[in-house]
């Protein structure tokens, strides 16, 4: 299986599709969203149906960003939307027909079931950040979903575990690499890209806002190799068929 991280998304659903379509997923796959599905890009609506619709064909993992703790908190709590509006909230709401009222319910239960981090054997996963030295189950909420990246950067997680978050973007669209600590919100509703970034793996896959495809050359040289593996598998099966067909006759001779 492969496993993969996405970043923020914030509305820009011509670049997810991009991205899962180059991810191309399998069954036994798994993509684990980093939340900040909503709020700044153009359709936020079509972005929650692809994820919805993904969880059909592949293991999906879907954390909460500090952009779904806003809306839940205006369209379930009933909050003052003021911020949460001026934060984005506007683009959500024109995606949803002008009225929160109109968000499906399949997306109301979608936002509901988020989760707040998601923690396997060598990786924890979630929004914004985490304090090194607490275990994740007793971080609080400002660290999950509202804290910035912001020097000095937090240390290696006290598990060991490598970190994945996104929340902070990264206005040269690329991926904040320190090891113990990877950013993926690269700024996709900007100038940037919405990125995969496989887990225990090379692939960084990267589309613009537009959902073009970044094609990075050792992307590119991993795909020609790819192929190059599928062809020559196809080869040695059909040279096989030939040789089991042609067996009879050798025998004969
Ligand atoms: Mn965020």
């Amino acid at each position: 299986m492969r496993r993969f991280a996405i970043g923020d998304i914030h509305g820009c659903a011509k670049a997810l599709r991009s991205v899962i379509e180059a991810i191309d997923p399998q069954p036994e796959d798994e993509i684990v969203f980093l939340g900040d599905y909503i709020d700044r890009g153009p359709d936020s609506r079509d972005a929650i149906d692809q994820i919805i619709e993904l969880r059909t064909r592949t293991q999906v993992v879907t954390l909460r960003g500090n952009h779904e703790v806003m809306l839940m908190g205006v369209a379930i709590h009933g909050m003052d939307d003021s911020v949460w509006l001026a934060n984005g909230g506007n683009s959500t709401v024109a995606s949803y027909g002008g009225a929160l009222s109109r968000i499906p319910s399949n997306h109301l239960v979608f936002f509901h079931e988020l989760l707040p981090y998601y923690e396997i054997d060598d990786t924890i996963f979630v929004h914004a950040s985490y304090d090194p030295d607490v275990e994740m189950f007793e971080q609080t909420e400002r660290m999950t979903y509202w804290t910035h990246l912001v020097p000095p950067l937090p240390g290696p997680h006290m598990s060991g575990k490598r970190v994945i978050v996104g929340h902070t973007p990264q206005p040269d669209g690329q991926v904040l690499d320190r090891d113990h600590l990877v950013c993926i919100d690269t700024y996709c509703f900007g100038y940037g890209y919405l990125t995969a970034y496989e887990i225990g793996g090379k692939a960084i896959i990267q589309a613009d806002r537009h959902g073009h495809v970044k094609h990075s050359p050792m992307s590119v040289l991993q795909n020609r190799l790819l192929n190059l593996g599928k062809g020559c598998k196809s080869l040695i099966a059909a040279l096989k068929s030939i040789r089991q067909g042609e067996k009879p006759s050798s025998t004969d001779d």
